[in-house]
């Protein structure tokens, strides 16, 4: 299969460009900072560019990624995330893609009622932050696309997922980062953010897999969850990469680094797509920790 995947210097992409390979597809990755660029809220350069490529699948992974960021730049993410996705659906619609992968995010569901945990498909999509809002906005733009045009889009709604490779700003690899810096500094504390907020993560080579299973396997114009239907708490995370440390490290709360507004729980429920594709998630959660910590510790100071 020829594929495309858009925002492939990204944390995800680099895991999607090596299992594509794997699998033996014909896979090219484009990002807006790499040669040819592929900067996606240029809807003239997106159509030029799927035109010529013709790929038969799109993986549309490009977008601004971070959820707190999104609290200071609404307007951007909303261009990037939202608008960015239609400049993609349209180019591929006019260069008649067979599969479309749209990459929304767990925070679109935002405050959900506890009722509804785990999260199925059908549950209210209510966003409280911005980033959730723009990928509605994708996730709709997608759906629409298929009942209006009939681009064959699939809407993916991804809850956590880390890995090696993730860069520190993120929740895992911030927490593994410190415990490495204390580590080395022969600290005895390390300092957090929110510990409360409970998330479903999972490995980012089990999200990949996901990916390109849903773009085999997928039913066009469906939204699929890619989780783990299991809930942890960030206290939890901490607890089980501390495991990993020979040292004694406490955890102190800076509140300078607490969310003013943060997503209480989000946790998946995997049927639907275990249904289609017969995925599950292969990596334990303590294998997965492990792991970012040791690409932690293989990094120079
Ligand atoms: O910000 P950069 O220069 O590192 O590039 C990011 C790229 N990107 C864009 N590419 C084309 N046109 C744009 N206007 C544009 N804005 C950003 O998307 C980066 O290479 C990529 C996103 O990678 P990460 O931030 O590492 O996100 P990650 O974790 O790989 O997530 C992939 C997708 C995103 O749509 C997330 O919102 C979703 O999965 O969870």
């Amino acid at each position: 299969m020829r594929a495309l995947v858009t925002g492939a210097s990204g944390f995800v992409g680099q895991h999607l460009l090596a299992h594509l390979a794997e699998q033996g597809d014909d896979a090219v990755g484009l990002d807006r900072s790499g040669t040819p660029s592929l900067d996606i809220t240029d809807p003239g350069v997106v159509a030029t560019t799927i035109a010529d490529l013709r790929p038969d699948a799109v993986y549309h992974l490009a977008g601004l990624s971070h959820v707190g960021e999104s609290w200071d730049a609404p307007q951007s993410f909303m261009a990037v995330n939202a608008i960015g996705t239609l400049n993609v659906l349209q180019a591929c619609e006019r260069s008649g893609v067979r599969r479309v992968l749209v990459i929304g995010s767990a925070d679109e569901y935002g405050l959900v009622d506890p009722a509804d945990v785990p999260i199925a498909e059908t549950t209210a999509l209510r966003p409280m932050t911005p980033y959730g809002a723009s990928k509605v906005a994708a996730d709709f733009l997608a759906l629409q696309a298929f009942l209006g045009r009939g681009v064959p889009a699939i809407r993916v709604r991804a809850f956590n997922h880390t890995g090696p490779g993730q860069p520190p700003r993120f929740l895992v690899p911030s927490l593994a980062h410190r415990i490495v810096a204390a580590e080395r500094a022969g600290l005895d504390e390390i300092v957090v953010g929110s510990l409360d907020a409970v998330r479903d993560i999972l490995d980012v080579r089990d999200v990949v897999r996901a990916y390109r299973l849903l773009v085999t396997d997928g039913t066009p114009g469906e939204a699929y969850n890619v989780c783990s239907g299991r809930g942890v708490a960030v206290h939890e995370v901490a607890d089980l990469l501390l495991a990993n440390t020979p040292r004694a490290l406490r955890l102190v709360v800076d509140p300078a680094l607490v969310r003013p507004i943060e997503v209480p729980v989000l946790v998946g429920d995997a049927t639907k797509i275990t249904g289609a594709t017969g995925w599950t998630p292969r990596y334990e959660l303590e294998q997965t920790l492990a792991d970012v910590l040791e690409s932690f510790r293989a990094q120079p100071t």
